[in-house]
């Protein structure tokens, strides 16, 4: 069976240097575990696991002028950055295993800076019970996990804003996210300054999965790289409960297949990333089994063969 889809390259980036609890540095291998290679092999897919990144170990200290871990941080995501900057160069199509959504930060650059190589329109779909828009003076936590689309949009330290080597890596424009239902206080209205196109939990639940995604899809032809950025948590916590910051009311399993199923059917997702998953708080590998259930969807799996839906 040939693939639409080019070759996979797995990048495991065992780290927690982003978040708020220990134990995401576990997500690369309890996603090997869970089969995510072998279930895309099956799908037809060329799938290479270029094992894991290395980088600083987690002092947990507290912390400083608004951020936890900067520096180390930074070190991850310039590492991460190269790794998937360079498996695009080469034709691939990277899942970045995290590790915590700071790794969105390296990520999203480097798919940023890919499509300024080539030409092609970033759009990003940041699927995600939080918005990830705080800034060292909104956050709550100091946790650079709450910060990576604020880094990407150019709100952040130079350190973490000028990782592809262009700041801002996104406009505002270039991110469309699915599936928020926390936010915090000051982050509501920097989100409403910056003009983020946001499908929050409300807007799934009154207009339904199949016109939201409509709409976060609408104009994606073959021009645009799409990139999803998945932190697990965007699930609902009955379906994943390995994650350090679960949220009730996230979609069903229904609505989360849905939206991958979606996603395959524009034939454009060209990056990946697949994060929080955190194995110390997961019952079973249970959550780790869900998202490779999921990414399965999004790389074309589906129940019938389809003909467009009228
Ligand atoms: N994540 N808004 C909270 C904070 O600490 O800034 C939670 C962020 C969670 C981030 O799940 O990727
Ligand atoms: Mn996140
Ligand atoms: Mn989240
Ligand atoms: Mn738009």
């Amino acid at each position: 069976q040939s693939s639409l889809y080019p070759g996979v390259s797995l990048i495991g980036v065992p780290t927690d240097i982003g978040a708020g609890a220990r134990g995401a540095s576990m997500g690369p291998q309890a996603l090997r575990v869970a089969g995510l290679a072998e279930a895309l092999l099956q799908r037809g897919v060329d799938v290479e696991d270029i094992g894991d990144l290395s980088g600083p170990r987690t002092p947990w200290l507290a912390p400083v002028e608004g951020f936890r871990h900067l520096a180390e941080t930074a070190e991850w995501n310039r590492s991460t950055h190269d790794a998937v900057y360079g498996e695009l160069k080469r034709g691939r199509l990277p899942i970045m295993m995290g590790g915590d959504h700071s790794l969105g930060i390296g990520s999203v650059s480097a798919a940023a800076r890919h499509c300024r190589d080539t030409g092609k329109e970033l759009l990003v779909l940041w699927l995600d019970a939080h918005a990830d828009f705080n800034t060292h003076l909104l956050t709550p936590t100091g946790n650079i996990h709450g910060m990576p689309v604020a880094c990407l949009c150019g709100h952040g330290p130079e350190v973490l804003t000028s990782i592809g080597g262009h700041v801002p890596a996104i406009r505002h424009d270039q991110i469309h996210q699915v599936g928020i239902r926390s936010v915090d206080d000051g982050e509501r209205e920097f989100i409403h300054e910056a003009g983020i196109e946001v499908y929050d939990m409300r807007y799934i639940d009154e207009m339904g999965m199949r016109a939201t995604m409509e709409r976060v899809l609408a104009g994606v032809d073959d021009s645009v790289h799409l990139h999803v950025s998945f932190d697990v948590d965007f699930l609902d916590p009955s379906l994943a409960p390995g994650v350090g910051t679960t949220v009730p009311g996230g979609p069903t399993y229904r609505e989360a297949q849905l939206c991958m199923e979606m996603i395959a059917d524009t034939g454009r997702l060209c990056s990946l990333d697949i994060v929080e998953l955190n194995p110390a708080l997961d019952l079973r590998n249970q959550t780790a089994d869900m998202a490779v259930d999921l990414v399965e969807s999004l790389f074309g799996k589906s129940i019938l063969v389809r003909r467009p839906a009228g």
